[in-house]
């Protein structure tokens, strides 16, 4: 056996059977195992930000790493935006990436580079293998980083010649490391807070914002009238009928300072304290009252669940029934409008759908007409690298099993940073309805001129013009292998987006003129 093939071989043995590749020469033995080693589902991407942005999607949903397969450093470089992205979302990846052949490296051959020292920029775990019997050792420690809580980056990089030679050895799955336990003193010190204070706000982030945990949250909010938001760097949030109506900090460093204004008491669960995405001139950088003090009740690597169920327990909070939400909006009809898409979305959206959000700018309002949705997902952009919002629905569909409507808000500009993720929605035949956000500009950039105190003439303003010349979405999806057609108004919209939620084996494009 050689070291590709325990290497697939170790993976499968650890449950990573989803491998996202653009292969090359260094991995042309990686792909040979796959055949000798049946069980690894193997999906292409055109371009490896593709790849990597896939493998966060998959993980968000599946709750499992992928492989990644990629190519030398330069491969590796081209994934990096969204590798960037799911180290923030903190989503598990193993990262595969061949390189230049151990006695060949010092000859400088053209694509030789510092994979390790790249990898090492986003990575938690880094590691190249230099002995084919140690392959399967160093594949099994790779998906144990990845499986740490709630996820890690691991990057394992194999050079050609210890992967092609003979030798390799399958190792077992390796126990993951334990989650650091809940601090007693921590959720004393909150229990206390919440009992002797008001204007307390629990933050929520991570794992802190899925169902389960959102029900204890609202317990407590419940019992001691605590407010309850989610951080804005929310990489996954349950929504809809049966979940809080939470709400997360603004994106905006004004609007988010004034939502915060009267918190004197933030208990941080899982999540860390609010700061803007950038430094404005005169703006601080906390959104929060310098006031306000900050309670850790959980770390990010630390359980959510378990240390909201201690805090319930320490403030004896009663069982509380989430409120009902109230009727499922309608459709909406006229001129598109972000309002009336959210509405309509509500209206539409099957049991159990995926929503991936790279809607930036048009995007802001859509939670406040979601409520009343059935109970989905929602993923968000954990990283501001934009260009995820395309590959994350890609991959979750996969880590979905095609088993769940994909429906990804996808602003232009963004789009165009990663669009081949359709050519691969084709081929896997993925359920996914994408929803193109036409303005033919960078809109949100607009504003970010103000808010920089810079004053944009002529030149700077056609910086943030995609109108010149025009972006053709249904051409460009068509040329990829999808289907696809534009709407001008809601009723169109809403048609196209029933008609395409009707077919489970096709992906589906809609370009909204907005
Ligand atoms: C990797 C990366 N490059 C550039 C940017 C800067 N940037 C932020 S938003 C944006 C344009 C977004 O335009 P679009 O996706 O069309 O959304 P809109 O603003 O129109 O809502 C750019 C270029 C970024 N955040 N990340």
């Amino acid at each position: 056996m050689n070291g590709a093939r325990s290497l697939v071989e170790t993976l499968l043995a650890a449950g990573v059977d989803t491998c996202f590749a653009n292969p090359g020469t260094s991995e042309m033995h990686f792909v040979a195992a796959l055949d000798q080693s049946p069980g690894m589902n193997c999906v292409l991407g055109l371009q490896e930000n593709i790849v990597t942005g896939m493998a966060d999607g998959y993980f968000r949903i599946a709750r499992k790493p992928a492989c990644t397969l990629l190519h030398c450093g330069p491969g590796l470089s081209n994934g990096m935006g969204n590798l960037h992205n799911a180290r923030r979302a903190r989503s598990g990846i193993v990262n595969i990436v061949g390189d230049q052949a151990t006695y060949h490296r010092p000859f400088d051959a053209p694509l030789t580079a510092d994979t390790n020292g790249l990898a090492r920029t986003f990575s938690q775990w880094v590691h190249t293998s230099d002995s084919t019997p140690d392959v399967g050792r160093d594949a099994a420690e790779a998906v144990r980083a990845a499986n740490t809580y709630p996820g890690q980056i691991a990057t394992l990089i194999l050079p050609a010649d210890i992967s092609w030679q003979d030798g390799g050895v399958i190792s077992q799955p390796l126990t993951p490391s334990q989650l650091t336990p809940i601090d007693s003193n921590a959720v004393e010190s909150a229990a206390r807070i919440l009992r002797n204070n008001h204007n307390v706000l629990i933050l929520l982030a991570g794992q802190g914002v899925l169902r389960e945990a959102q029900a204890l949250a609202w317990r407590i909010a419940s019992a001691t009238g605590a407010r309850v938001m989610a951080d804005y760097v929310t990489p996954h949030l349950a929504r809809g009928r049966g979940r809080m109506q939470l709400e997360r900090v603004p994106y905006g460093m004004e609007a988010a300072i004034k939502t915060l204004e009267s918190v004197e008491h933030i208990i941080l669960v899982n999540a860390k304290p609010p700061v803007g995405f950038f430094g404005y001139p005169g703006m601080p950088s906390i959104q929060y009252p310098s006031r306000a003090k900050l309670h850790v009740l959980s770390r990010p690597d630390q359980d959510a669940v378990a240390a909201l169920h201690d805090l319930t327990a320490a403030l004896n909070a009663p069982e509380s029934e989430i409120p009902d939400p109230g009727p499922r909006p309608d459709v909406v009809s006229g001129a598109p409008s972000s309002e009336g898409l959210a509405q309509t979305l509500a209206a539409l959206m099957p049991e159990n759908a995926i929503i991936s959000d790279e809607s930036i700018s048009y995007g802001r309002g859509f939670y406040k007409y979601t409520h009343a949705a059935p109970p989905h997902d929602w993923l968000h952009l954990a990283g501001g690298a934009i260009g995820d919002g395309m590959p994350v629905a890609t991959g979750a569909a996969i880590g979905a099993n095609r088993q769940r409507r994909v429906i990804n808000l996808q602003a232009d500009g963004s789009a165009m940073y990663s669009l081949q993720s359709l050519w691969t929605q084709a081929r896997e035949r993925l359920p996914v309805t994408t929803i193109i956000l036409n303005n033919s500009k960078y809109n949100i950039l607009i504003g970010e001129y103000t808010n920089v105190g810079a004053v944009p003439g002529k030149m700077a303003m056609s910086m943030l013009d995609l109108g010149n010349p025009g972006l053709s979405w249904v051409q460009m999806a068509n040329g990829m292998g999808v289907e696809a057609a534009r709407a001008t108004t809601m009723e169109e919209c809403a048609s196209l987006m029933r008609s395409s939620f009707l077919n489970t084996s096709s992906p589906f494009l809609i370009e909204l003129m907005i």
